[in-house]
């Protein structure tokens, strides 16, 4: 490690808990110490060393478009010299909100907040008041943001309810949180039918992206939507990640499922803090000032947030860049099989739209338990080996690999190369 990465890990060492402002950076999955960023530009990464590294972490989804795209940091200056925030209602909201309604049909009104985990801890309140009931069905494998009701694991039996996933989360909230595990129909059911007359919301990733990319079984999301809607329980998608990155309209758009609430965040902030929750008025009008679900925020529907949202909505509707994303995830994706095949490497590859993941298994990844099976220390040596090539990957297996539109064939040729090599080395 270079004099300046240990001097610096030791600052923020001594300052920042962990060193670090979010867990999943600190490389606890991977070993070593994180690499410190200096710039970046387009799908590359820049560390204090001047090392060029391609990126396939773009800030863990947002820049769908590559670092610093011309477009949303000439609206963000913009923004920045009219004043940073007001508190107030400005034009901006006004059209973003307009923009994202056009975009998801399902969404009649939209509330912006400043992240994702606001918009999920918001659309489950909604939920609670809107239906007048308290429990919550959520699934394993799933991420929703660090709120309480959230941070809940598998209770003893499979439809029970849960029990904290983190210390600091009482087992009253957890009580109310019914875990399962993704794609699973049945044990969905049973615990609709054990729970129905509790139930608020299902709350769901429709591409599960936060135990690697996990995509929905035949049938799953239909399910969810079906049982939801005899049994007058709200059903929430979580389209955080998914949102402008496998569709414009997202995951339900892809799939043709039309939920209650979909929550937001990441690319419709164009890499400023963001998030949103949007859903039929008839449920959205019952939060303050109207309705009696209270929900707030300082810098919510911030200015220069909504700028970079608003420049980064314009240039993915303009340019319906999807179909190239895809061939290019395609290509990345189909690579890494040919690679693993030939090095007789079991692995399963998953990919949706221009996301993906690498597991070291010989199964089909379908849910959290077969995730938990796969080689994690190849993982980890296959992370090592790609960050000494100059390739970014997330320092987690269960972390997605995200494509922007700054990747070119010839950055996915480079990565395929050092991902020969460093398959070979694992
Ligand atoms: P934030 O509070 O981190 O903005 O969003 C929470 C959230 C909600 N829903 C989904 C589907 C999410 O993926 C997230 C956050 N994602 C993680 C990475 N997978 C954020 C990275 C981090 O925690 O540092």
């Amino acid at each position: 490690m270079t004099k300046w990465r240990s001097d610096l890990w030791e600052k923020a060492s001594a300052y920042i808990p962990g060193g670090v402002n979010s867990p999943v950076r600190a490389f606890r999955k991977v070993g070593g110490t994180p690499i410190f960023i200096d710039h970046a530009r387009g799908c590359y990464l820049y560390d204090c060393d001047g090392k060029e590294y391609i990126d396939y972490v773009m800030s863990w989804g947002p820049l769908i478009l590559g670092h610093a795209h011309p477009r949303v940091i000439s609206a963000v200056k913009k923004a920045c010299e009219k004043g940073t925030s007001f508190g107030a209602p400005t034009e901006g909201e006004a059209v973003f909100a307009e923009m994202i309604v056009k975009a998801v049909p399902s969404i009649e009104k939209v509330r912006l907040v400043s992240s994702g985990t606001e918009a999920t801890m918001t659309a489950i309140r909604l939920a609670r008041g809107f239906t007048g009931k308290d429990d919550i069905i959520k699934f394993e494998g799933c991420y929703h943001g660090h709120s309480d009701s959230l941070l809940v694991k598998a209770g003893s039996g499979a439809a029970t309810f849960g029990m904290p996933d983190s210390l600091g989360v009482p087992a009253d909230f957890a009580r109310h949180t019914v875990t399962l595990p993704y794609n699973d129909v049945e044990g969905f059911a049973r615990a609709v039918e054990e729970n129905q007359d509790t139930l608020a919301c299902v709350i769901v990733e429709p591409v599960a992206a936060n135990m690697g990319v996990v995509p929905p079984t035949e049938g799953f999301l239909g399910a969810l939507r079906d049982y939801c809607s005899r049994h007058d329980i709200l059903l929430v998608l979580d389209e955080v990640i998914t949102a402008f990155r496998v569709a414009y309209g997202g995951a339900q758009d892809l799939y043709g499922i039309t939920p209650d609430l979909t929550t937001l965040g990441k690319i419709i902030g164009g890499g400023m803090p963001i998030g949103a929750v949007g859903g039929k008025a008839i449920i959205m009008d019952e939060l303050a000032p109207d309705g009696g679900v209270y929900q707030a925020g300082t810098l919510s529907g911030n200015p220069v947030a909504v700028a970079a949202g608003i420049a980064t909505l314009k240039v993915l509707s303009e340019e319906s860049p999807y179909e190239g994303l895809n061939r290019l995830t395609c290509m990345f994706a189909d690579g890494l099989r040919a690679i693993t095949e030939k090095l007789s490497i079991p692995s399963c590859v998953t990919q949706v739209g221009s996301m993906m993941s690498l597991f070291f298994t010989d199964e089909t990844v379908r849910d959290f338990h077969a995730v938990l099976r796969a080689d994690a220390a190849k993982y980890r040596s296959y992370f090592r080996g790609m960050l000494n090539k100059g390739i970014y990957l997330a320092p987690s297996p269960y972390e997605a690999t995200f494509l922007s539109t700054a990747h070119t064939e010839q950055d996915i040729e480079r990565t395929l190369e050092a991902a020969r090599e460093s398959l070979r080395e694992i």
